[in-house]
């Protein structure tokens, strides 16, 4: 007798639409394939190690950071996908510093905007630590066929929906559309997403703290004070948390995302808006974990408000746990850190 299959994200997509008697299809489209490109670049990130694809192109990005040849491919893998599918108005990415318009030969006027990290951590490539796609879906908003960069320009808060591919032990997609967070993990032997995570919650409060404490004396004192808060001593309130760390963004957040806790990225003296970028990586991310019951802030704001001014725009984050973030909102606002759980 067959195994009886799990539910593919494919179905799980289509059966999402149902639930919007008015779609047309054109998001589930959307999400479908870009499941297509996840698949592409997770062969080719499976086998990086066998081919010739590893190390450097010797090149440089928009961040002024080496281009992997990985990340190259999957920007262009990405890019080859959409392109042509009528469904988008213009995408931006982490490897490209302009907008990338639809070209005329593509049909036009698609209704949404894709923005997306092609390959995140992509540092760690050589090493064979996960590594991840980051991307975040909003409705075309400027007027005209073609897309624009205020398109893209939009408070996370109006993300019609966004997600993550998590290259590891296995790959997974990760993704929310407003009605909860689905995992999806790839079998390889069928080259399906099975879903294995439905309606994924993050605890209210973890026992792990995730930041590269390297840069501790470059932060100010309340931010110290919340990297001290979580490794001091206190039974009341669950303290020491375990300090895990592994460099790798996408991996950081889905394993915090699982098992609860929180993940820093705070502005420095070299980093002063912080490092990571809002629109392909805090804005989705925080998406994700809001609609888990988590929560995401800058410091003083929460990262769904930021309303971007440009496309790589940088942000300090604190995101997880929504008790863990509680209190980073607390004592980065100069409040007493919480004395019981
Ligand atoms: P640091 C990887 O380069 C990345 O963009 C994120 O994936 C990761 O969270 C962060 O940078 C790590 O930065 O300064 O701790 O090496």
């Amino acid at each position: 007798m067959p195994e009886r299959l799990g539910t593919t994200v494919t179905k799980h997509i289509m059966d999402a639409q149902r639930a919007h008697p008015h779609a047309t299809g054109d998001f589930s489209n959307l999400m479908n394939e870009l499941v297509v490109a996840a698949k592409v670049i997770h062969r080719a990130v499976s086998k990086a190690g066998l081919s010739d694809i590893l190390g450097k192109t010797g090149l440089t990005n928009v961040q002024g950071e080496e281009v992997q040849k990985l990340d190259e491919f999957a920007n262009i893998t990405i890019i080859h996908k959409m392109d042509h599918t009528g469904l988008l108005c213009a995408m931006a990415s982490e490897e490209m510093d302009q907008i990338f318009e639809i070209p005329d030969k593509h049909p036009q006027g698609g209704k949404y905007a894709l923005a997306f990290d092609p390959l995140d951590g992509s540092s760690n490539i050589d090493a064979n630590v996960s590594i991840g796609t980051i991307f975040s879906i909003h409705r075309k908003v400027t007027s005209g066929l073609k897309g624009k960069t205020d398109d893209f320009l939009q408070p996370g808060s109006r993300q019609v929906a966004a997600g993550y591919i998590i290259y590891g032990s296995s790959t997974m997609m990760v993704y929310t559309s407003g009605a909860g967070v689905h995992g999806f993990t790839l079998d390889p032997s069928i080259g399906e997403f099975l879903l294995s995570h439905p309606n994924i919650r993050i605890p209210a409060r973890g026992k792990i703290y995730s930041v590269n404490e390297g840069n501790y004396r470059k932060w100010d004192d309340r931010t110290r004070a919340v990297a001290d808060y979580f490794k001091t001593e206190d039974k009341a309130t669950g303290r020491p948390y375990s300090a895990r760390y592994i460099g790798s963004l996408v991996a950081d957040f889905h394993r915090n995302l699982l098992y609860g806790g929180v993940f820093m990225y705070p502005a420095d003296v070299c980093n002063p808006h912080g490092k990571l970028r809002l629109l392909y990586e805090a804005a989705p991310l925080a998406f994700i974990c809001k609609e888990a019951g988590g929560d995401a802030i800058s410091g003083e704001e929460d990262i769904l408000d930021i309303q971007p001014k440009e496309l790589h725009q940088r942000t300090p984050l604190f995101i997880g746990s929504r008790d863990d973030v509680a209190v980073c909102r607390g004592i980065l606002k100069g409040e007493a850190a919480p004395v019981s759980r």
